[in-house]
């Protein structure tokens, strides 16, 4: 099911028109009504005369998260506050937090992307959904809630914690849906096989997991453990929230919603353009944002975009999956490390649980890399010989698909700390020093 196929389906020709059109609309609207992107602009040398189609993009400058700290609160909103219906912002890692406006436009447009991605997923009107992401000034609960509601299913408002409630209510409710972090997602499914509830009860067919990365193999993971079938959703707080992408049936590649959000990959050092197909960072720019465009915003996600036609019919371009943040990214003795890897890994091997927690700090000079994994209880032993084997193993796996090798601590089974939103999976003491 295609929730807008005039749109979703476009020849790819049309939508660069539209695209083009709406890029000259939004280059106008900034240039008049916000200061800072006049001001980037002028000092480029450009104006909006320059802008004549969707090509000219790159003549356009780019924005980073540290604009939207200077300019905080308000300083990047293109239309009066009496026109801002609803604030959100994102925590952020360090500093201040962003914070974003919405016309009663933009809310409109927010709740017609989640809409494409939940009807994708094969959810209706008659499906209830219970959206388990944080509500609040974070954009997953409330975003998710509007998607729901606005394809006229049954939202069941949970937000985030009460976890043995979440899984009482989901069972008594029948939800259809579930809407929440991966990391969440796992949490509620373990919780699920400890309450005793047989699998079977529940009438869970869908889940729309995002705002973190997470990897194949937890997808394979999530589907087998809640007898689902796990989609993407992506998004980011300076864009929209989630619904800026979302997977479909053939669950190879998000489909970016590119009438509305028109992405770019660029070489993070370069700022120039990959050749397409290759990996590079993400950068989008709203084409109909009233409140707070971004014009060529900076997301640090490295992926890369697909443009054939996608099985399921729609043209919209589809990113890859999302390898990790470029802030994410670790450089331990010299080898560029993503979370990512070491999640793949531990899903791949039945010994281990998929929660894990990274400890890197320097000793010596010299980068020391740990990883807390659990061992599943089927293979947990008290037999010294046995753990010990079983760390050589996996230590193997993860120097061969990292490059380097951890020091592997098996940690008490369900020790590490399950997350009910954004898993926090790395301390690097580095940072401090
Ligand atoms: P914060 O910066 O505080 O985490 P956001 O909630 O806006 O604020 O997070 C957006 C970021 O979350 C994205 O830029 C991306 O890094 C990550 N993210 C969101 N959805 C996904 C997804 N489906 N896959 C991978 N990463 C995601
Ligand atoms: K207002
Ligand atoms: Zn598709």
């Amino acid at each position: 099911m295609i929730w807008n196929e005039t749109i979703e389906c476009m020849d790819r020709e049309e939508m660069r028109k539209l695209q083009s059109i709406r890029l000259k609309r939004v280059v106008e609207h900034v240039y008049h009504n916000t200061p800072f992107y006049r001001k980037k602009m002028q000092e480029m040398g450009i104006t909006p005369d320059d802008i004549q189609s969707i090509e000219d993009i790159s003549k356009l400058p780019f924005t980073v998260k540290q604009d939207l700290r200077d300019n905080y609160p308000f300083g990047l909103m293109a239309v009066p506050m009496s026109e801002i219906v609803r604030l959100h912002a994102s925590s952020g890692t360090t500093g201040k937090p962003i914070v974003v406006g919405y016309t009663r436009k933009d809310l409109s447009i927010w709740s017609e992307v989640v809409a494409r991605c939940l009807t994708a997923y094969g959810l209706t009107k008659n499906d209830s959904v219970q959206v388990s992401y944080g509500y609040g000034l974070f954009t997953g609960g409330l975003g998710a809630h509007a998607g729901v509601e606005n394809i006229g299913g049954t939202v069941i408002p949970m937000s985030s914690g009460n976890t043995q409630k979440q899984i009482q209510l989901m069972h008594d409710f029948g939800a259809k849906g579930l809407a929440c972090t991966p990391s969440y997602a796992l949490y509620l499914a373990e919780t699920i096989h400890n309450s005793g509830i047989p699998l079977e009860e529940f009438q869970l067919r869908v889940g729309a997991f995002g705002a973190e990365p997470w990897t194949e193999n937890m997808r394979k993971e999530l589907e087998q453990k809640l007898n689902i079938k796990a989609y993407d959703i992506y998004g980011l707080t300076e864009i929209c929230g989630p619904g800026v992408g979302g997977e479909c049936e053939c669950q190879n590649g998000t489909h970016l919603w590119e009438d509305h959000f028109f992405p770019e990959i660029v070489d993070p050092v370069t700022l120039q353009p990959v050749p397409e197909g290759e990996q590079g960072e993400l950068v989008f720019t709203t084409l109909t944002k009233e409140g707070m465009p971004m014009i060529r915003y900076r997301t640090r996600d490295l992926t890369h975009l697909i443009y054939e036609k996608c099985e399921c019919g729609r043209t919209a371009v589809r990113m890859g999956r999302i390898l990790g943040r470029s802030d994410d990214m670790m450089i331990i003795r010299g080898v560029n490390v993503f979370p990512s890897q070491v999640e793949s890994v531990l899903l791949e091997m039945p010994e281990f649980e998929p929660h894990y927690l990274i400890v890197v700090d320097r000793v010596n000079n010299t980068d020391t890399f740990q990883i807390q994994v659990e061992v599943r209880p089927d293979y947990y032993s008290d037999e010294m010989n046995k753990m010990i084997a079983l760390k050589k193993k996996i230590a193997a796996r993860m120097q061969s698909v990292i490059g380097i090798q951890p020091d592997i601590k098996i940690v008490e089974p369900r020790s590490l700390e399950r997350s009910m939103g954004k898993a926090k999976h790395v301390i690097d003491n580095r940072k401090l020093v």
